[in-house]
């Protein structure tokens, strides 16, 4: 008989420009998986480790960065995330729900500063390989709309100063990451009423374990890879 093994876990990331709703989003996911008894670990980008959390204080902190360094900086932070708390995570059944991923870079740096995407898909393939998202989330806002939302904010960060025109190039990044990734990326529509987005994430979700679970038995099937 082989040695029974967790069936790998699934990594979920969320994305969005500024004001999206992420944080109501992430308790939209938490409850779907916590009814299904799934166990799962919340996560962020840029931080997620002691030293990714350094990072992101330089990130955001800073009166002003080199795009470059800025880009690199936030490769940096993922390389010590995905090492040392996602990929060990997966291995051993957890899911994971990351506050940002590698999408965020598409669209900030190479979308927002203008960095040359083939660096950024250089960069992905060196520091994040295979560790890919298997469901992401995008909520998707108006940059407009969105930055009303957070104009009251006492604080704001150095990415939250940028002008309109940056987050509008944001936003079609992400559009083109999505339509680069149909298999992955689920589009929510974050203009409309927190009661409605919450209904649209958690929907997406239950229909997304239905089917990971669904996998699992028929991996499990005598004949199947993973059959006993
Ligand atoms: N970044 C990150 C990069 O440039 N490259 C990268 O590779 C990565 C990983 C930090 C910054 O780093 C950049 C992107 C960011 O600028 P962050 O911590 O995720 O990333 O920063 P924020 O985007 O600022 O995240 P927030 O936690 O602030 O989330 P949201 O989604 O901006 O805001 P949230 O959820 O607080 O909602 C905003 C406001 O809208 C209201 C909320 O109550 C709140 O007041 N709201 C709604 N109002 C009406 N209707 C709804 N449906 C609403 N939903 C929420």
């Amino acid at each position: 008989m082989h040695p029974r093994t967790e069936p790998r876990g699934r990594l979920i990331t969320l994305e969005g420009g500024e004001g999206a709703g992420k944080t109501t989003a992430l308790k939209s996911i938490q409850t779907v998986l916590e009814a299904a008894g799934i166990r799962y670990l919340m996560t962020r980008e840029p931080g997620g480790t002691p030293e990714a959390e350094a990072i992101r204080e330089l990130l955001l902190g800073a009166e002003h960065l080199e795009p470059m360094t800025e880009l690199l900086l936030m490769f940096a932070s993922r390389r010590e995330h995905v090492k040392k708390v996602i990929e060990p995570a997966l291995a051993t059944g957890l899911w994971v729900i990351s506050d940002r991923y590698v999408d965020a870079s598409y669209a900030y740096q190479g979308g927002g500063r203008g960095i040359d995407r083939r660096l950024i898909e250089q960069l992905d393939q060196a520091v994040v390989g295979a560790c890919q998202a298997d469901l992401t989330l995008l909520l998707d806002i108006d940059p407009k709309l969105g930055m009303e939302r957070i104009r009251h904010r006492p604080r704001t960060d150095r990415i939250e100063n940028e002008r309109l025109a940056f987050f509008e190039r944001v936003w079609q990044a992400y559009q083109q990451q999505a339509r680069q990734h149909p298999e992955r990326f689920r589009i929510i529509d974050a203009s409309q009423a927190r009661s409605r987005v919450r209904g649209e994430i958690e929907t997406i979700l239950k229909d997304f374990v239905t089917a990971t679970q669904h996998k699992h038995q028929t991996d499990k099937k005598p004949g199947s890879p993973d059959g006993h």
